[in-house]
């Protein structure tokens, strides 16, 4: 039923401030350059389109407001069963609404660990971006299933590297491809380490298969580059959570909860380790990040007035906010949000509870404990912001309060429905 809400932060509007990449207007006028076919049709191709940053960055590129240089096409590769797909549906609805024409999105039903599939959608598109977000994206998860793990997030990237490169030979089209790495890549840092902010040249420690599957696509990627000159690169991106994020993460579980309880229609939430400490931000700062990486020639051309040189081989950046609190901190801060007061973490046969007087409202579950832990994530984002212009500009305080609303939507909606059923 949440599937008929969009978030806020989806949608662009004359109050809500459109991404805008400093100065490319202004750019624009001055510089006339054959390879960056300025105010022609761009085609981008999303893997993971149905997952959260898949349908925040189509939401980016299909929005007038977005101040890119290039009008955009999407095509998104979706699997038959996705439970997101009417989001992305009612997205594409209500940006035909809002603009009152057709909007370019186009779905191809199909499985990034197919590499005929693959070989066939790349060749039928010809993208001039890939954003490669397909992925078993869930940490825990990838301790019971490592295998597939390892299929969906590795072998689906060499599935669409080698499709691109036969592009590349059969039509003299090179593609553009940005891969989503991640801060798990980091994983346990050691004693020394643990005060220092993770930048690009941070050690990695993979601490669960997931880490293992990325390390190694962070290898493919800079393999690809290297050896085939292609324009692939990558974020090392930190967490970042909206709305949208899947309630199987901690802080959609935390918000969703939270609201359920507020209502009365959930006792208390189930969670695990307390401790651990991450960096979110929000998705929408984050797709902003991924598009400038992806075009990063044309935006550091942009940022020093000096043209592009498009021999320059691409580069791979952090995206974090470089704040991190713990999971604790994050559940206390949603209950006062919601009018619970101050809590008290008392202990039950060893795990911790958050209890409201008599009421338990939290509890530790062991089965959400993990085999191997990342204590602390941090991310020293000063690469992205001094070559590329980026910055985070939605904080923790702001994403908390926007998913602790829509949660209180939800929640009410479903209350309706309970209510409507007894009649
Ligand atoms: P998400 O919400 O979990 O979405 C994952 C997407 O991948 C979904 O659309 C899912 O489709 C799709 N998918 C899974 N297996 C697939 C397969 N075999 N073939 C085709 N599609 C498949 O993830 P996200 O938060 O948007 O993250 C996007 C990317 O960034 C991922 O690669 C993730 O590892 C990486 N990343 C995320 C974060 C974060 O904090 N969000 C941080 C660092 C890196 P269904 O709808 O069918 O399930
Ligand atoms: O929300 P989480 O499951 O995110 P996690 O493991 O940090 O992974 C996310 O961020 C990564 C970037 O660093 C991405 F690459 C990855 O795809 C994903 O998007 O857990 C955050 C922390 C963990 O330490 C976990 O042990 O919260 C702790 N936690 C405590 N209770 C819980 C729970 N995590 C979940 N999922 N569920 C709980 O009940």
């Amino acid at each position: 039923m949440e599937n008929f809400l969009l978030p806020k932060s989806l949608l662009f509007n004359d109050s809500s401030k459109p991404p805008i990449i400093q100065g490319i207007k202004e750019w624009q006028e001055r510089h006339k350059v054959e390879d960056y076919k300025i105010g022609y049709n761009r085609v981008a191709l999303i893997t993971g389109i149905t997952g959260q940053d898949g349908i925040y960055l189509t939401a980016m590129l299909l929005s007038p407001l977005f101040m890119a240089p290039f009008v955009y096409q999407v095509h998104g590769i979706v699997r038959k069963n996705s439970a997101s797909l009417p989001i992305l549906i009612n997205l594409q609805e209500t940006l035909e609404r809002q603009q009152g024409r057709k909007v370019s999105l186009t779905l191809h039903y199909g499985d990034v660990t197919d590499p005929h599939f693959m070989q066939q959608t790349i060749h039928s598109v010809k993208p001039d971006e890939i954003y490669n977000f397909a992925a078993q994206t869930h940490v825990q998860h990838s301790f019971f299933m490592p295998s597939h793990t390892i299929d969906v997030n590795f072998k689906g990237l060499v599935n669409i590297c080698q499709a691109a490169l036969s592009l590349s030979f059969a039509y003299q089209r090179s593609v553009r491809i940005f891969h989503a790495s991640t801060s798990e890549m980091f994983g346990q840092t050691t004693a020394q380490q643990s005060d220092s902010l993770m930048g690009e040249s941070f050690p990695f420690n993979p601490a669960s298969p997931y880490a293992v599957s990325k390390i190694a696509s962070y290898y493919l990627v800079r393999y690809y580059r290297s050896v085939y000159q292609m324009r692939i690169s990558t974020a090392i991106s930190f967490n970042h959570e909206s709305p949208l994020r899947h309630e199987s993460f901690v802080t959609r579980k935390i918000t969703k909860g939270v609201a359920r309880i507020k209502l009365g229609i959930q006792e208390k939430l189930l969670v695990g380790n307390l401790y651990a400490k991450r960096d979110w931000g929000h998705a929408r700062d984050f797709v902003r990040g991924f598009w400038i990486i992806n075009n990063q020639e044309l935006v550091k051309g942009v940022r020093n007035d000096s043209g592009i040189d498009s021999r320059q081989p691409f580069e791979d950046y952090v995206i974090a906010t470089s704040w991190s609190m713990p999971v604790l901190d994050f559940l206390q801060e949603a209950f006062k949000k919601a009018g619970f007061g101050q809590l008290q973490l008392m202990r039950d046969n060893g795990y911790e509870q958050l209890c409201s007087g008599e009421r338990v409202l939290a509890k530790v579950d062991p089965k959400f404990l993990r085999p191997g832990e990342v204590p602390m994530l941090r991310g020293d984002p000063s690469k992205i912001e001094s070559e590329l212009g980026w910055k985070a500009e939605i904080q923790i305080e702001g994403l908390m309060d926007e998913m602790l609303e829509y949660d209180e939507q939800v929640a009410k909606l479903e209350m309706l429905v309970r209510e409507r059923a007894k009649l």
